[in-house]
């Protein structure tokens, strides 16, 4: 069998999984075109959303966000697909929306995501290829957006240079439909700055993949200031009023808003975009952007872990099965990150990342038991005795981990919190047998240093805060392989 099993992962070796294609930003036309054909989404280039938009519902006599905002795990990139989830009224799952304030909710209901381009486009044609979310109660949307507050006169000015495309629509009778759109020009935020249409558009919940596009003139000497809106490339709608100069970021988003798309009565929904282009026109009507705040409401980036084939974050034995059983064809064997298993890096999956995988899991996995004794004592500002003692941690360890060092002589193990400094007092580099190679804060230095499992170092670390009129803390460190 376990020969057998040998002349598979050998064959297995010119199995050539699909090639990341890499996003094409051509220079010379300064177009951008993105097909989430890569593994994941592009954060080059994209910024994920977190943020909560869309008003607030009294519950119980208390003001509260309706929806729950947008979070980066409704966003994925899947099957050649940027995938955009929305969390409805039914929804039960373990996700946590986010309020107005940055505090997350109590579930995940009313909850989607959205990205927006790193980059500010201005007058040019956008054009994505999507199934919107086939749910009334959600928006699935594209918009520019160039949001300045001014507070220079007596009263606040906003500047809110927008153009959207948002499904549902509303039909003859004035109700949410999906067959029709809301395209809107946006200057300001005020009731006169800006201008909706809700054309027809066809059935958009059939399945099929539909293009939606707009072209926006901020005006030249050919052109007149305008948006045209196109659905399957025929010009549907053309607004001339509140035309936006600034240039913005492209947003793709789904999202809930506050009862104007219907009731949201579904677990989850999504909205799949294939691919999206920008070609920009650099018409003289453009603008630049001015922003107030260009840099909040976005999520931290999480750099993907190195074998970590099912993307939760961790990289353990459950990754390398994973990827052994994809190498064996088993069915239904789906890796959603399969750059990260390309140890031997060449843009394909073979046997030789398979055995580089397995090491690489066999070296994390050493782990070694630190005890840290901290002394402690000190002195007042009138020279009172504050007390002295000791006191014992214990921590499991591997390589990578990094200590800091709370006010109170406490160690965190790779959490920086607030009440700690920026330097780390240890780091583990290797454990290797019997012996611990680590780089410790020593006297204003980092100090690098290998020992033995069992040895009492009094001398290889020292506390990162000097204090005249406090308890200070002095450190001695025992490395073993024993469990704590
Ligand atoms: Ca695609
Ligand atoms: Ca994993
Ligand atoms: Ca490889």
């Amino acid at each position: 069998m376990k020969r057998l099993i040998s002349l598979i992962l050998a064959a297995a070796m010119f199995f050539v999984p699909p090639k990341a294609s890499f996003t094409v930003v051509a220079k010379e036309t300064d177009s951008f075109f993105d097909d989430f054909a890569g593994s994941r989404l592009d954060t080059d280039n994209w910024l994920i959303a977190e943020k909560n938009w869309g008003g607030t519902v009294n519950i119980d006599g208390e003001k509260v966000d309706y929806n729950g905002g947008v979070i980066s795990d409704n966003v994925a990139v899947r099957d050649g697909n940027l995938v955009l989830t929305g969390l409805g009224n039914l929804y039960e799952g373990e996700l946590r929306g986010i309020n107005r304030n940055g505090t997350r909710r109590s579930d995940g209901k009313r909850c989607g995501g959205a990205i927006a381009t790193k980059e500010y486009y201005a007058s040019g044609s956008y054009e994505i290829r999507a199934k919107i979310a086939p749910e009334l109660g959600c928006c699935s949307a594209m918009w520019t957006f160039e949001y300045e507050e001014d507070y220079s006169g007596d009263n606040l000015t906003v500047t809110n240079h927008e153009i959207d495309i948002e499904f549902p629509g509303r039909d003859a009778n004035d109700e949410p439909n999906l067959d029709y759109v809301l395209c809107t020009t946006w200057t300001g935020e005020g009731d006169d700055e800006h201008k909706t249409g809700s054309p027809y558009c066809g059935n958009q919940t059939d399945g099929a993949y539909h293009t939606y596009r707009f072209d926006w003139h901020t005006g030249d000497e050919n052109e007149i200031p305008r948006v045209e809106y196109y659905f399957d490339d025929v010009l549907t709608y053309t607004s001339y009023e509140h035309i936006p100069t600034n240039a913005g970021r492209l947003w793709l988003g789904l999202w809930f808003p506050k009862y104007w798309a219907g009731t949201p009565d579904f677990d989850t929904a999504e909205f799949e975009i294939d691919y999206i282009r920008i070609t920009p026109f650099h018409e003289s009507g453009d603008k630049p952007q001015n922003e107030s705040y260009p840099d909040s409401g976005w999520a931290e980036i999480k750099e993907p872990v190195m074998g970590d084939v099912s993307a939760d974050g961790v990289f353990n034995v459950a990754d390398v099965i994973l990827f052994q059983k994809w190498l064996l064809a088993v069915p239904d064997t789906h890796l959603a990150d399969w750059e990260t298993a390309d140890f031997c890096k060449d843009d394909r999956l073979n046997v030789f990342d398979f055995c580089l995988m397995k090491k690489a899991l066999l070296s994390q996995e050493k782990t070694a038991v630190l005890t840290v004794t901290t002394n402690y004592g000190g002195y007042g500002v009138a020279g009172q005795d504050l007390g002295s003692g000791t006191f014992t941690e214990t921590f499991a360890v591997r390589k990578g981990d990094t200590f800091y060092e709370t006010m109170n002589g406490h160690w965190i193990l790779n959490e920086n919190t607030e009440y700690s400094t920026e330097t780390p007092v240890l780091t583990v580099d290797e454990i290797n047998g019997s012996e611990i190679t680590f780089t410790s804060f020593l006297y204003g230095e980092q100090k690098k240093q290998t020992v033995r499992f069992g040895e009492e170092l009094s001398e290889a670390v020292s506390s990162t805060f000097v204090i005249y009129d406090g308890i200070n803390y002095s450190y001695v460190l025992t490395f073993s392989d024993k469990q704590p």
